[in-house]
């Protein structure tokens, strides 16, 4: 098995918490997407050019990280599994992904990638709502965290894998504060094993493009 990503991508790291926690081994193919060349290779392989991507040993193509964490707990089944095997949890569960996939990764990288650019040229509408919606989430996740280890309760889950990785760049513009749950939880989360190979393994790269570890 195969897995395109790359070290600083929120997404790809979702991925590998997902592979660490579980503890399957893989081939890691790592893409960089600062490289024209490279970026276009990867086109030619998968199209849309978004990572991660799993290759399975059969050679088909597993992209999307909610996918591939689907099939990743489809094919290593495991006692308490990244998605749970009752019905209403699991739902809950996939819910929680999702929440945190659109509505705080994808503004965390809005806000990244928008306060990139010079002042003039920031989409500030795009800002705005961003914002507004991280904060949403942050009300949700907190809510959740009130009375749970793990953000669907005692165990890691695909929500996890969800949250982690965009709650580690949006704590230095969208401070967890008045979320103190979230602010527990993240000190929880340090001494994971799962979480704190992928933060030791990402910081190098990590730093090299945004200077902070
Ligand atoms: N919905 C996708 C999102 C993947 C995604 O946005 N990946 C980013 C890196 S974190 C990417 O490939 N960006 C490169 C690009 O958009 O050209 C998933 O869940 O895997």
């Amino acid at each position: 098995m195969e897995l395109y990503f790359a070290y600083p991508s929120s997404y790809s790291q979702k991925v590998l918490l997902a592979l660490y926690e579980k503890g399957i081994e893989f081939t890691p193919k790592l893409v960089n997407f600062m490289d024209d060349a490279e970026r276009a290779k990867y086109r030619e392989l998968y199209p849309i050019g978004k990572i991660p991507l799993l290759i399975r040993d059969d050679g088909r193509l597993i992209p999307e990280s909610t996918i591939i964490i689907e099939y990743l707990e489809e094919a290593f089944p495991s006692e308490n599994g990244l998605i749970p095997k009752d019905p209403e949890a699991a739902r809950r569960v996939r819910f929680l992904d999702r929440m945190c996939d659109q509505y705080l990764n994808d503004q965390v990288v809005n806000m990244i990638f928008e306060s990139m650019k010079p002042e003039d040229q920031q989409n500030q509408e795009l800002l705005l709502k961003s914002s507004e919606l991280i904060g949403v989430i942050y009300g949700l996740l907190n809510e959740q965290l009130a009375s749970r280890t793990f953000l669907a309760g005692d165990h890691f889950t695909m929500a996890d894998c969800a949250a982690i990785p965009p709650l580690y760049y949006a704590r230095s513009f969208a401070e967890f504060s008045i979320f103190e749950n979230i602010g527990a939880y993240w000190e929880r989360i340090q001494s994971h094993p799962a979480w704190k190979r992928v933060h030791e393994e990402a910081a190098p790269h990590i730093k090299k493009i945004l200077g902070d570890g």
